[in-house]
């Protein structure tokens, strides 16, 4: 008898994000994303690339839906453009042909038999509420709440898997403190946590908003993607390396997670790391991390199971280097470091660790209360020359889907679904094009942006064509 890898429903899936695809930076009454203001703005991006057409698939879906028929997915992450639909961000002013657009592809998904799970947030706010203090406001709250719940009435009879926001550790720190992510501000210190804070807030409101509004009718679920690396000590026997170790996973995962699944507030390794490096500093560490007031909706057991955006491994050991600065780099005290055996997939950052991916998910298991799992987001990079016969990538997704197995039939770690990033290539940031995390190759020098499938891509298809009926 052959062994089972997969449980019959479990989800198959790719994701992308709008400003990574769409394009149509000003079509059809479209509203201007934070986005659009920093890629325009000299330095900021890899060549000044932007993503006024990227893939164009704003034009072009009917070409995306042509991908996802041909790999045989049961599902397809994509992420709603809030300022295409809501140019100034509120619901004064609602664009149709927004609308229009985002039924059509969600309508077309279904009618191949395709479930739709859609991002509300994917890091472009739109730049009216930018200029009114975006995620620092604490405005921004009841602001996204509105918004979600526009979405919910208008597409959640056939949509029903929500994430409110992608990665806000990201938004926080790459967005707000390190300046690599727009709105591109560098503000050491508070911001990040302040951002944070007021993501956690704007997602808890929307998944009440959900939950007694429209969940009744609806029956859909709602969380929030959450990114984290494999944090391991450098030295698995040091006390202070496994206390750094540990500081890395409060800092990223914890964050957000220990909030929503476990207390309802911030991990404590990260309130105490804060308050010492503060107290070193002369300043009020209580001042830098917010406390959750009671005014605000509850945040503990706002999601309905854990999404996961999975792409790396650290060993880690105290240090970092800005002892002196009053930053996160400088509360987490942690230095990363990569190990030597492990291969690196085309930038820097991404060092393939496919085990890390089930120490991850025991890890999510055993400190977040068990919860569903969807891995919403892994995948692998190509830089340079590419090449369409990408065996390197087709033997990062075998080999991180087989840990994954091993996550569920030998940990029981209850994962309920695997989304690759990406669909395509795609506009990715600050890289611009230079990054390629496609199962399609995209031709960005054709008007047409051909889609050319990867081999990555058809060896996917043949995973998941051979899984899809829980052999
Ligand atoms: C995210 C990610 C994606 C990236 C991917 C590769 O926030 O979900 O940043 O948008 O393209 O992680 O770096």
């Amino acid at each position: 008898q052959k062994k089972k890898m997969f449980p019959p429903d479990f989800a198959w899936g790719a994701a992308t994000s709008a400003y990574q695809i769409e394009g149509g930076w000003q079509a059809d009454g479209k509203g201007p994303s934070i986005w659009d203001t920093f890629s325009h703005e000299k330095g900021r991006v890899f060549g000044d690339q932007n993503g006024d057409v990227a893939c164009n698939s704003y034009e072009l879906w009917e070409k995306d839906l042509e991908c996802i028929q041909q790999l045989g997915l049961t599902h397809y992450r994509l992420s709603l453009s809030w300022a295409r639909l809501l140019p100034d961000g509120t619901t004064r002013h609602v664009n149709q042909k927004g609308v229009q657009y985002y039924n059509k592809v969600i309508d077309d998904l279904l009618a191949s038999n395709v479930s739709p799970m859609v991002t509300l947030y994917h890091f472009d706010l739109p730049q009216a509420l930018q200029d009114q203090g975006g995620w620092k406001s604490p405005g921004i709250a009841s602001l996204f709440d509105s918004y979600a719940q526009f979405c919910f009435q208008t597409f959640g009879d056939r949509v029903k898997l929500w994430i409110t926001i992608n990665e806000p550790q990201v938004c926080a720190k790459v967005g707000h403190e390190d300046g690599i992510h727009a709105p591109g501000l560098k503000e050491k210190g508070t911001a990040a946590y302040l951002v944070g804070h007021n993501m956690l807030r704007a997602h808890a409101a929307a998944w009440h908003s959900y939950n007694s509004l429209y969940r009744p009718e609806q029956k859909g679920a709602v969380s929030l993607a959450l990114n984290s690396d494999w944090y391991e000590p450098l030295n698995q026997g040091c006390t202070e390396d496994i206390a750094a170790a540990e500081r890395d996973l409060a800092f990223t995962l914890g964050w957000f997670a220990w909030p929503v699944f476990v207390t309802g507030d911030y991990p404590e390794i990260m309130r105490s790391a804060i308050n010492t490096q503060s107290k070193k500093l002369g300043y009020n560490g209580a001042c830098r991390l917010p406390s959750f007031s009671n005014d605000d909706p509850a945040v503990l057991g706002t999601a309905d199971f854990f999404a996961l955006n999975y792409y790396t491994s650290r060993k880690v050991k105290p240090g970092g280097g800005c002892e002196q600065m009053l930053c996160m780099k400088a509360d987490q005290d942690a230095e990363e470091v990569l190990d030597s055996s492990w291969p690196i997939s085309g930038v820097s950052w991404l060092a393939v660790v496919p085990d890390g991916l089930r120490k991850l998910l025991k890890y999510i298991k055993d400190t977040f209360n068990d919860p569903a799992v969807l891995i919403t987001e892994n995948g692998f990079s190509q830089v340079g020359p590419l090449q369409i016969e990408d065996a390197q990538r087709s033997v990062h997704y075998k080999d991180t889907i087989s840990e994954v197995a091993k996550a569920i039939y030998e940990d029981g770690v209850n994962v309920r679904g695997y989304f690759a990033w990406s669909l395509m290539d795609n506009f990715e940031w600050a890289d611009g094009f230079s990054v390629r995390f496609g199962l399609f190759h995209v031709d960005f020098a054709d008007s047409k942006r051909t889609r050319t499938l990867y081999q990555s891509g058809r060896d996917y298809a043949k995973i998941i064509s051979k899984y899809k009926s829980g052999q």
